[in-house]
């Protein structure tokens, strides 16, 4: 008997050899640099290690498919413009190692779903198509031609196109996303789920709705200027490490910075820039002037606090708050104050778990100015009341006139490299209707006006047997989405599903009834087409579209670009009745780009505008005070407290990433700046609650989520006693992901609530 897909979706439950010490304050320094690169030295070929480090997020050279962090504008440190991180995610991308034919056949899916997912990844790069047949219990190769007329008669013998879902993972290029939405809407879906349902989709939601843009609106300038900077619900020491020196500007220019985060992460504490030989000997910046240990979720409550004590001010001194600046842009004030005077100060703060000395220095920080900037990532995201953990901070950045000026806005930081330019040229399930206009007009079909699924919509429609091929454009589907073993149903339950990938991951061996695996060129690979190596481009966090150039040579001859896939599959699918010429836009980039100009808006003269050696900005109404709401001004929103309560011995737990992670992709098993080496299932917990289940430290332990009446379970976590309010615990994703249920996500945006998941624990 083979295994069920639900063990082969859930991660291996083997202890490593758990080891704690102290956490660090201090990130990057001597210790970052050294990791880096004996990551490197140990998995890249050494010819290659100089040619990535010269090139890496330098102007002409390539993005670096770590974070979605921006390079400066103008001067870039020739000692490298990149991370301990970044090198890690070059070194397994460019790992010297193949998977081949071989390799597959001598592992069985089986088998190889008892890797752990550390494992799985060491196993070396794609090198082949390779494709699961019915009823087979190993991969066996297929040609390229062959896999796109599986792909096709799987399509085109569906009874409606809404029987296919097409997810994207963050990391696709702007000219294959386009190409992929394209093809999906000529095919005739909106089904383009993608890793940003998952990820900053609340980010958009509030934001468009607030602001008219469902993007940041600050510049890297900007943060050099800011008066305070707010970094809420984000892990930039090991997420986002070049933020940090962007920080340590900041202070150097006079600016503030407030952390609001249930863990003291290192490096927002204080940073060492590796690039910087003096502050390594001499021991770093501090960076955070102040530090508030929020209970999870707390954030609303919070920042409710705040605006009531910045209101009784107001009310007394009349020079708190930017009247002009409301008065001239912004629409609700009158019916956001009111809402807000039904709130109590002290129960919105006793809601935060922070301390009254702690608001008091955060509100002191805050009283006197007006260039605010408020980062945040998945710490605010991912809860049911995500949408209005940052509405609730657009309020406070509305009322201190922080938006559209120098120094002040908004800044969701984003997570894969090209999320944000994958939304920006159509990944979306739920494209606005002039988007879907001027498709129609270039190209003659009509698009479907119907909303897509979301990622959790395709999970339930695949689950029901409404949804029954499965296509990821990279990614790592059952490992990222919550809930995994209804998911690992839901994939079962697919006719195919097929993933672009350049790695080996858990996706590939929870499969439907027939499965392919297409490997695809890296980002570092040269891209080779009829009209010579091609350049492609991205969008960062900041809305900065610029090129990206692969420089060394692809790990095989057999690897396609995903641009080269996605034109493979649409001319195969499409046969005949496409109005589309496919295989030009494959020979020729510059083609794709021409019609991105025509169709997406900020692009004109694209194929220009892409040879500037720091790329463009795209058009932001937020940045310069065009609100482009329904109400034409920027909103003031009303939001309530999060309405639910832990049960009698229960505790919120946040699923989170180590430093030795990317997403599903593990480097390494340790989380050196939460000084945990050599283990991953573990769960971080306040003594306090060790002592009341009379927990020791390491003890192993199960975990248990019950969520409308469903119970879920994660066996064998090791407990590490850790400086985190009481009541709150945090594990890494994705071991815990089983925890998460599928139906609990945000309100509005969908995004799985897997920062607030309530948890028993359960001694052994
Ligand atoms: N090296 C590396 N870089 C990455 C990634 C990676 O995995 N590895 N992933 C990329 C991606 S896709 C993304 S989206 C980003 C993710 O970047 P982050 O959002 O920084 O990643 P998480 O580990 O999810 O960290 C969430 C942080 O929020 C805090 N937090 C959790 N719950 C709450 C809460 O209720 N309130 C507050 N105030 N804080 C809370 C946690 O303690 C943690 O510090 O990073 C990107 N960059
Ligand atoms: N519990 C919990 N779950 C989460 C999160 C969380 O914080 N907690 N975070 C969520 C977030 S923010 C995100 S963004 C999602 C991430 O979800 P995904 O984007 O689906 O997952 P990744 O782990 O980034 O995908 C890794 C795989 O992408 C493939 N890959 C890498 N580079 C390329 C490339 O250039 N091209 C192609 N075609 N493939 C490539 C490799 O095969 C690799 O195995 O997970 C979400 N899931
Ligand atoms: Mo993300």
């Amino acid at each position: 008997m083979s295994k069920s897909s639900i063990d082969k979706a859930l991660t291996p439950e083997k202890f490593e050899n758990l080891k704690t010490k102290t956490p660090p304050i201090n990130s990057a320094g001597l210790g970052g640099l050294k990791a880096a690169t004996t990551h490197a030295i140990k998995y890249i070929k050494p010819s290659n290690i100089l040619k990535i480090s010269k090139n890496l997020n330098q102007k002409g050279g390539f993005d670096c498919p770590g974070c979605a962090w921006p390079d400066p504008d103008d001067d870039r440190s020739s000692l490298g413009e990149y991370c301990e991180n970044g090198l890690k995610a070059m070194a397994e991308e460019m790992q010297n190692k193949l998977i081949n034919r071989e390799f597959f056949a001598n592992n069985s899916v089986d088998s190889l779903a008892e890797l752990s997912d550390f494992e799985i990844g060491k196993s070396g790069r794609l090198s082949e198509p390779m494709f699961l047949p019915e009823g087979a219990t190993h991969y066996q190769p297929i040609s390229w031609d062959d896999a796109f007329a599986k792909v096709a008669e799987h399509l085109n013998a569906l009874n409606n196109p809404d029987e296919a879902v097409f997810y994207t993972s963050g990391r696709t290029t702007n000219e294959a996303a386009f190409l992929y939405q394209l093809f999906v809407r000529e095919y005739g879906t909106s089904n383009l789920p993608d890793c940003s349902n998952m990820c900053h989709e609340a980010s958009g939601s509030a934001l468009s709705e607030t602001l008219g843009i469902g993007k940041g609106s600050v510049t890297l300038d900007d943060l050099y200027k800011a008066e305070l900077v707010i970094v809420v619900g984000q892990n930039p020491g090991t997420n986002h490490p070049r933020m940090l020196s962007a920080l340590e500007k900041t202070k150097k220019n006079g600016g503030k910075i407030i952390t609001i985060n249930p863990l003291p992460e290192a490096g927002l504490i204080k940073f060492t820039d590796p690039q910087n030989p003096i502050k390594m000997l001499t021991g770093g910046t501090k960076l955070s002037d102040v530090f508030v240990p929020i209970t999870i979720n707390g954030d609303v409550a919070f920042f409710k606090a705040l605006l009531l004590k910045l209101l009784e001010k107001e009310e007394d001194t009349e020079n708190v708050f930017d009247r002009a600046f409301i008065e001239e842009y912004t629409n609700g004030l009158e019916d956001f104050i009111s809402d807000l005077k039904t709130f109590n100060f002290n129960d919105c703060l006793a809601a935060s778990g922070v301390s009254r000395e702690t608001f008091d220095e955060v509100f002191d920080l805050v009283l006197n100015k007006n260039k605010i900037i408020i980062c945040w990532a998945m710490g605010l995201t991912q809860h049911e009341n995500a949408v209005d953990n940052i509405r609730e901070l657009v309020n406070l950045l509305l009322l201190k006139g922080s938006i559209g000026k120098e120094g002040a806005g908004t800044c969701p930081v984003r997570g894969h490299s090209n999320v944000q330019g994958d939304r920006t040229v159509g990944i979306w399930e739920s494209a606005p209707q002039a988007f879907l206009d001027k498709i129609e007009a270039k190209y003659g079909f009509k698009p479907s006006p119907k909303h897509g699924y979301s990622v959790i919509d395709a999970i339930k429609a695949m689950y029901e047997k409404k949804a029954k091929v499965f296509f990821g454009l990279g990614g790592n589907f059952i490992s990222a989405v919550p809930d995994t073993a209804y998911s690992a149903q839901a994939m079962a339950n697919c006719n195919l599903t097929v993933h672009v990938s350049t790695k080996l991951n858990r996706s590939h061996v929870v499969t439907g009834k027939e499965a392919l695996i297409l490997p695809c060129l890296g980002r570092a690979e040269k891209d080779y087409q009829k009209t010579g190596v091609q350049t492609q481009s991205v969008e960062n966090s900041m809305g900065v579209v610029s090129s990206t150039k692969g420089v060394l040579e692809p790990c095989s001859d057999t690897l396609m670009s995903e641009v080269a896939v996605v034109c493979g599959i649409a001319e195969a699918t499409l046969k005949g009745r496409s109005k589309i010429n496919w295989l030009a836009y494959r020979d020729d980039y510059n083609l794709v780009r021409d019609d991105i100009a025509e169709v997406v808006a900020g692009f004109e003269n694209f194929n220009t505008k892409i040879k500037q050696p720091s790329g463009f900005y795209l058009p932001n109404g937020a940045r310069v005070r065009d609100f482009k709401t329904k109400t034409g001004k920027a909103n003031f929103s009303i939001n309530k407290l999060p309405d639910w309560k832990l049960k009698e011995g229960e505790l919120v737990m946040m699923t989170i990433r180590s430093h030795d992670q990317f997403n599903t992709t593990i480097y390494g098993l340790d989380d050196r700046y939460r000084g945990v080496f050599n283990e991953r299932r573990i769960i971080f917990m306040n003594r306090e609650d060790m002592k009341l289940r009379s927990l020791e430290e390491h003890e192993v332990v199960h975990l248990k989520s019950e969520h409308n009446g469903v119970i879920r379970k994660a066996n064998n976590f090791k407990v590490v006693g850790y400086d985190i309010p009481k009541n709150c615990c945090a594990t890494y994703f994705p071991e815990t992901n089983v925890l998460v249920p599928l139906d609990s996500f945000a309100h509005t945006a969908k995004t799985p609530a897997s920062k607030s998941v309530r948890i028993t624990v359960e001694k052994c």
